[in-house]
């Protein structure tokens, strides 16, 4: 056996060998389980970030990692040029599980949402009639959908998109939040073919829209025979509060993308749902991934959405996270420190106050760390707040705890 590294060492590690593409938290972990994640001291930590709303179901649950140890052990990959006996039964449970007629299994968010695009042009062509490569898809100002070239096309960030052009055409980026500028696009475009849209903005700093904002979008694309096309890969899957954060203002959207939490973050699983009007148009040959609809994918995947009901989890995230902000507020009150909070459910962001110390968000969360609790800061000044969503109410109140004796010794 190798000697076990220390934490300085295995950080040293990656700064020497791997690429430089991230900046995480001094912070190195070796376990987890619900709520908790354990350092290589055996420090125990409260996990707040949960991934990016990956581990929904908290640190290897134990249903899916039996699902997944014992379908590892049996057959791990055919590809698609074979059936395999997980992969069926899985697409009937999702599609009856969020109501669509068709699944399409990628394995990773981004790959979910560039599988959404082509459908929706290949729609835009096949159904609705918009002349050959011109085809326009609706964008957000403030998104985050992922990493690939044509994902990057579209965002207004220029760490996402700085230095990686040629860019990829036919994206129309418009403020969110705002449905006048839809409306006039949608009447004066006939070319425009799906609106992209994320029920709430995650790295734009847990951004939501006002009340009945999705709703009118929706309205507005069926009326012009647009796709509302919903990237639930942070929003989705019990994280807000509702099954899907489209749920509280019923909107079925045309294209529906998961990701992140579809595995209960066991493996990367991500998948697009539409109904058989819209799926109908990719044939054989025309979209796949070797590893999307795997047999280990699919077993998880199912266990992840079983544990989301038969635990609650929405139900514990909208209850949960309305005393988190009501908490947050109270603390927001008599603080220099931490100015607003909002959010749905369990994804809530700490707006801190910057003025006169420009790295105090990540000053706040090393120590947050340091006293026991892991959150991540975004945009200088905002901390993401998103526990696993098996959270007890004991938890969070320590955690909550936490966090005000935390920001306490920021002020001054
Ligand atoms: C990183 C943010 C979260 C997503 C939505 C698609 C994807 C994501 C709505 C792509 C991914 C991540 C990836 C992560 C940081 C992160 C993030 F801060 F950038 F916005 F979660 F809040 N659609 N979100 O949020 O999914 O391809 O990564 O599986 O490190 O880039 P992916």
């Amino acid at each position: 056996m190798e000697k076990e590294l220390t934490a300085k060492q295995l950080m040293e590690l990656e700064g020497h060998y791997g690429a430089h593409n991230y900046h995480p938290l001094p912070v190195v972990l070796e376990r987890g389980q619900g709520v908790n994640v354990w350092d290589v001291a055996g420090k125990k930590y409260f996990d707040f970030l949960s991934a990016y709303s990956a581990v929904n179901q908290g640190h290897c649950h134990p249903r899916i990692v039996e699902a997944m140890t014992a379908q590892a052990q049996k057959l791990t990959l055919t590809s698609r040029a074979f059936y395999n006996d997980k992969l069926g039964p899985y697409e009937e449970y999702a599609t009856k599980y969020f109501g669509y007629d068709k699944l399409l299994p990628m394995n990773t968010g981004a790959e979910a949402v560039e599988t959404a695009l082509k459908l929706c042009r290949k729609w835009a062509y096949e159904k609705k009639g918009v002349e050959d490569t011109k085809a326009k898809i609706v964008v957000c100002e403030g998104n985050f959908h992922g990493r690939t070239i044509s994902i990057v096309s579209f965002s207004i960030d220029p760490d996402a998109f700085d230095g990686y052009g040629p860019f990829t055409p036919g994206f129309v980026p418009i403020p969110y939040n705002n449905v006048e500028t839809l409306k006039a696009l949608l009447e004066s475009d006939p070319n425009i073919a799906g609106f992209l849209v994320e029920p709430i903005q995650g790295e734009a700093g847990v951004f939501v829209p006002d009340d009945g904002y999705l709703k009118a979008c929706y309205d507005l694309c069926k009326k012009h025979n647009v796709l509302f096309i919903a990237d639930e890969v942070q929003t989705g899957i019990a994280r807000t509060g509702r099954l899907l954060a489209c749920d509280y203002e019923d909107v079925h959207p045309d294209i529906l993308i998961l990701g992140k939490a579809l595995s209960g973050g066991a493996y990367p699983v991500s998948a697009v749902l539409a109904d058989d009007r819209i799926m109908d148009v990719m044939r054989p040959g025309q979209h796949g991934s070797t590893f999307g609809g795997n047999p280990i994918a699919a077993c998880v995947a199912v266990t992840a959405l079983q544990v989301v009901k038969d635990e609650k989890l929405a139900e514990n995230a909208c209850r949960l996270g309305q005393i988190f902000r009501d908490e947050m507020t109270q603390l927001c009150a008599t603080s220099k420190v931490a100015a607003s909070v909002r959010g749905k459910g369990l994804l809530n962001a700490l707006i801190i106050n910057n003025d006169k110390q420009k790295d105090l968000a990540w000053d706040i969360c090393v120590a947050l760390a340091e006293n026991g609790l892991l959150a991540k800061p975004t945009h200088t000044n905002i901390i993401r707040f998103a526990p696993p969503l098996v959270i007890t109410e004991e938890q969070l109140r320590e955690c909550i705890e936490i966090i005000k004796k935390t920001i306490k010794s920021f002020e001054s």
